[in-house]
């Protein structure tokens, strides 16, 4: 489907914040959902948003639960903190762009987009369920099998084609015209790449963290190479990105993978969006450390995350060679070019990784994984882990030729916090 364009840092005229009963009618009056609902049959509607930053409404057909429709409204601030602190709305229209570009290019990893409300910025799409968010399925340990085939899959496709490998010249820049997104990519520079490295009031962590943090804070190299990273987040502009592709964003079940919540996406370096997913296994590998106390279990989910590290990767780079490299000038980029390039997006996944790690310990919206560990001495055990890992992906990387390599690396880290007796 087409979305109109409506760009604007404030809410258009007409928007109000949607409701559990103002949606009912609003559904009604959409001819989109026509197929789906019956004319003035019982909707039922729950607000399920659980997320930083909008509404999420579901609303079901009750004589036939499985007519069901999600509706996603942006507000025109950060959820997580309020009206203090105001946000574009317009990121709607950014995500629904992805989400059709995704219904193009990866249409089983994708929830179908029914329509795209520029004045409510409001996007209604496929409900998912009973697809569960994959942290809380990991916090659990439960495995999923297809996943690391289904995200390499994913990121092969929609990081490939929407290269300059596949999009001519003047489509390529318009493309990154249009999803051009400089307030939630603000957002990731503060979040992910500049407060955590620094005494800064939005940070979020507890008081036993406070050592290995100002440890962390006081590494001019490791802060010279996150500097690094981040120039290369705000300057390279390789592929359409989902940009905030953490395990809070993927659905899956045993069979199947679907990516939502794509309001970040921007053209950006291909590795911030597989280090995304690197750095969330890894986070629930170094929240295992106490989540699961029973030694074989911990090892065998431990091996599944890492696993699954592997085979992602692998798939992407199968992927990539199948869909890309094949139907490109050889000419123009020779093998030996090909190969220092993905060579180059497995060292940046391992950066990404690692910054993504961090900000998740130290800075302002944390993860449920490790800080939803009650005893604060088992989440410090957790915490310092994910601290030092992430911290090793990023001092590293440059030495990675392989993912394994990354996997050892991430193996090789310990809690810094002494084991609770
Ligand atoms: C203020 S928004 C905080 C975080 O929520 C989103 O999911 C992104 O990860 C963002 O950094
Ligand atoms: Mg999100």
């Amino acid at each position: 489907m087409t979305v109109t364009k409506s760009v604007g840092r404030t809410a258009s005229e007409g928007y109000h914040p949607l409701d559990v009963i103002s949606i009912v009618a609003y559904v009604r009056s959409r001819p989109e959902l026509q197929a789906v609902f019956h004319a003035d049959e019982p909707l039922d509607c729950i607000e399920v948003g659980d997320g930083n930053l909008n509404l999420v409404f579901k609303v079901t057909a009750r004589s036939d639960p499985r007519r069901s429709v999600v509706l996603k409204q942006a507000l025109p601030y950060v959820r997580l903190v309020g009206e203090s602190w105001p946000l574009t709305p317009d990121r709607a229209r950014i995500e629904a762009q992805a989400l059709a570009i995704g219904n193009q290019l990866a249409p089983e990893h994708t929830p179908h987009l029914y329509f795209y409300d520029s004045d409510q910025y409001l996007i209604a799409m496929q409900n998912l369920d009973p697809h569960i968010i994959m942290r809380q399925g990991l916090m659990q340990g439960i495995t999923y099998p297809h996943f690391a085939h289904h995200i390499g899959v994913y990121l092969a496709r929609v990081l490939g084609n929407t290269s300059d490998f596949v999009l001519d010249y003047r489509t390529k820049k318009e493309e990154v015209a249009r999803f051009i997104n400089p307030e939630l990519c603000k957002i990731s520079e503060d979040l992910i790449f500049t407060e955590p490295y620094r005494q800064h009031h939005q940070n979020s962590y507890h008081l036993e963290l406070e050592p290995y943090v100002l440890a962390l804070q006081a590494d001019e190299a490791l802060r010279a190479e996150v500097a690094q990273l981040k120039d290369q987040f705000m300057t390279q502009a390789q592929a359409l990105l989902h940009g905030d592709l953490h395990t809070g964003s993927i659905m899956v079940s045993q069979t199947d993978t679907y990516v939502i919540d794509a309001e970040f996406a921007f053209y950006g370096p291909m590795g911030f969006d597989i280090g995304a997913v690197i750095g969330n296994l890894l986070l629930s590998y170094a929240s295992h450390e106490v989540r699961t106390t029973d030694e074989d279990q911990r090892a065998a989910f431990r091996k599944y995350l890492t696993d699954t590290i592997i085979q992602l990767w692998h798939i992407f780079e199968q992927e990539f060679q199948r869909l890309i490299w094949s139907n490109v000038d050889p000419i123009s980029y020779p093998p030996a070019f090909q190969q220092r390039y993905l060579r180059q997006v497995l060292r940046d996944s391992a950066g990404f990784a690692g910054t993504k790690m961090i900000r998740r310990i130290i800075g302002l919206a944390g993860v449920a994984d490790i800080r939803g560990i009650e005893d604060v001495g088992a989440r410090t055990i957790a915490a310092t882990l994910a601290l030092n890992i992430g911290a090793a992906l990023i001092r590293e990387r440059q030495r990675i030729d392989t993912i394994e390599a990354v996997v050892e690396i991430a193996a090789g880290c310990r809690p810094s916090a002494p084991k609770i007796i």
